[in-house]
């Protein structure tokens, strides 16, 4: 009867432990890394992009202050801004995720920027991207390549 009882028990953790995320959502502390992907660069010599949405389920604030990959001699998270009709990016700086707050990494707005590549960003291939964030420290999360024109994960 015990057996059975801490069996019974032991599946239940099994359950638990395997829920609280997808397959493509990653934790660190109270942040939630969701559906990380990049875009196929165009050969080696123009930077290439990658998005993501990070949410915070926790009641502070955190700040993402740095990205890397293996892929790029250089990654920046870089903000999208229009001037007279002129689209124009630049590093973002700390990009801030209020607790209880989300930020999305989009085409046309926030995103990663992987510049001086080492490698081609293949379709169907994937990059590891590391994140540096002020509170809850560092994870790599492993982003699917989609095709050049991708504007969504999927
Ligand atoms: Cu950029």
């Amino acid at each position: 009867m015990l057996r059975v009882l801490s069996q019974a028990l032991l599946s239940i953790v099994f359950i638990l432990s395997a829920l609280p995320v997808s397959a493509d959502s990653t934790r660190v502390g109270d942040l939630v890394i969701d559906s990380p992907w990049a875009r196929a660069s165009i050969g080696m010599s123009r930077p290439a992009a990658a998005y993501m949405t990070i949410r915070n389920e926790g009641t502070v604030s955190d700040a993402l202050l740095a990205v890397s990959t293996p892929l790029s001699g250089m990654a920046e998270v870089h903000a999208t801004s229009t001037k007279n009709g002129v689209m124009s990016m630049g590093p973002a700086g700390p990009v801030e995720i209020q607790g209880g707050g989300n930020v999305l990494l989009a085409p046309g707005g926030l995103h990663i920027m992987m510049m001086k590549l080492k490698k081609a960003l293949i379709k169907g291939k994937t990059v590891e991207i590391t994140l540096s964030f002020k509170r809850s420290g560092k994870i790599t999360v492993t982003a699917p390549i989609y095709g050049p024109g991708a504007t969504r994960p999927g």
